[in-house]
């Protein structure tokens, strides 16, 4: 299986986070990615390649063009006033309040991100421009006929909507990725997402069309973050009513209620007969990871790679959370192993 990877990512560095009320160093740090670009490269998974350039169009189609501006411009309209350290958001609107761009980078900020998640530096918008070349490059590779390919994508995306960013996504790769297939004229996309965090953002996105069929497995909402979206009566509306479907986990899940719900996940998958699966690749369902509480261990991923190989459809993996860097480039190539043997 072909990788694709951009160096460019490590632009997206020496950002910040608020985790229980402390302002720490991000968890969605650049070893992430170089450790899993080295255990790829040391089990010799296959080539390592450079994305293309695909521009923003492909983004425009699934992200509002306010919120791209905004990613594009925030870094220069936050260092304008005078701040040459991290830009992160830490205000927002309540359901009532006005939802109108404010002309301030402060207000901008709040009015473009859910929580504060999502810390903006000076190569932030590159790195995110980078990832999700990354991820088009991976879609360009299984349209063109490769049965599977991993999108070594960073930072992630699968919490940002539309118009939002949060919990370390600011576009969603895996949704530009999905609507990239469609656009070049595969009728039928599966999401699953299997990283430990509901992706709320893909969810949304989604959730009126019954072209891209969005399953999740993640931790329950009424324990995990992001809280407010993930439960499993969320079954879509509209048109797109039946193809969505959550399988939320409570804290302390082991491999085998964890591959239960897989096993469901897979079967309505494989209900949908897709023409293409997209999988939102987290390996933050580990029992060493630093903000998760499941309890996954390396050689699992090993079976979760194979069960997904059995689907039997062109595969494109689009890397999303995972924060135990030691053990992360184990589990993402046991996961791509475990694929490729099947
Ligand atoms: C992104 B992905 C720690 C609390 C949780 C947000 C987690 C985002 C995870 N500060 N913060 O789904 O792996
Ligand atoms: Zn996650």
């Amino acid at each position: 299986m072909k990788t694709v990877f951009s160096p460019r990512h490590h632009g997206h560095s020496g950002h910040v986070e608020l985790n229980n009320g402390r302002v720490v160093p991000a968890f969605e740090k650049p070893e992430r990615a170089e450790m899993i670009r080295a255990a790829v490269e040391g089990r010799g998974l296959g080539p390592i390649l450079a994305p293309a350039a695909h521009g923003l169009d492909p983004v425009l189609r699934v992200h509002e063009a306010d919120y791209v501006s905004f990613l594009s411009e925030a870094w220069a309209l936050w260092t304008a006033d005078g701040r040459d350290f991290p830009a992160l958001p830490s205000f927002w609107k309540a359901p009532g309040m006005r939802a109108i761009e404010p002309e301030t980078i402060d207000g901008k900020l709040g009015h473009f991100s859910f929580d504060a998640g999502c810390c903006l530096v000076a190569g932030s918008f590159d790195a995110i421009a980078a990832s999700v070349d990354v991820a088009l490059t991976g879609v360009d590779l299984v349209a063109g006929g490769e049965p599977s390919a991993f999108a070594l994508c960073r930072p992630p995306g699968h919490h940002a909507h539309a118009g939002t960013m949060g919990g370390y996504c600011y576009v969603n790769n895996a949704a530009v990725a999905a609507q990239a297939f469609r656009d070049r004229g595969t009728p039928r996309v599966a999401i699953l997402d299997v990283d430990y965090h509901h992706g709320n953002g893909t969810q949304s996105i989604f959730y009126e069309r019954a072209d891209v069929l969005v399953c999740n497995i993640h931790g329950h909402p009424t324990q995990e973050y992001p809280y407010f979206l993930g439960y499993e009566d969320e079954t879509g509306a509209g048109a797109g009513e039946g193809f969505n479907a959550n399988f939320p986990l409570r804290w302390g899940t082991g491999f085998e209620a964890w591959s239960a719900a897989l096993e469901t996940a897979c079967r309505r998958v494989e209900a949908y007969a897709p023409d293409v699966v997209v999988v939102s690749l987290g390996v933050d369902t580990y029992k060493e990871d630093p903000i998760s509480q499941f309890r996954l261990d390396s050689p699992d991923y090993l079976k979760i790679g194979a069960r997904i190989a059995r689907l039997r459809k062109p595969t494109l993996f689009v890397m999303e959370g995972g924060y135990a860097v030691e053990a992360i480039g184990v589990n993402v190539a046991n996961t791509l192993e475990g694929f490729a043997g099947e």
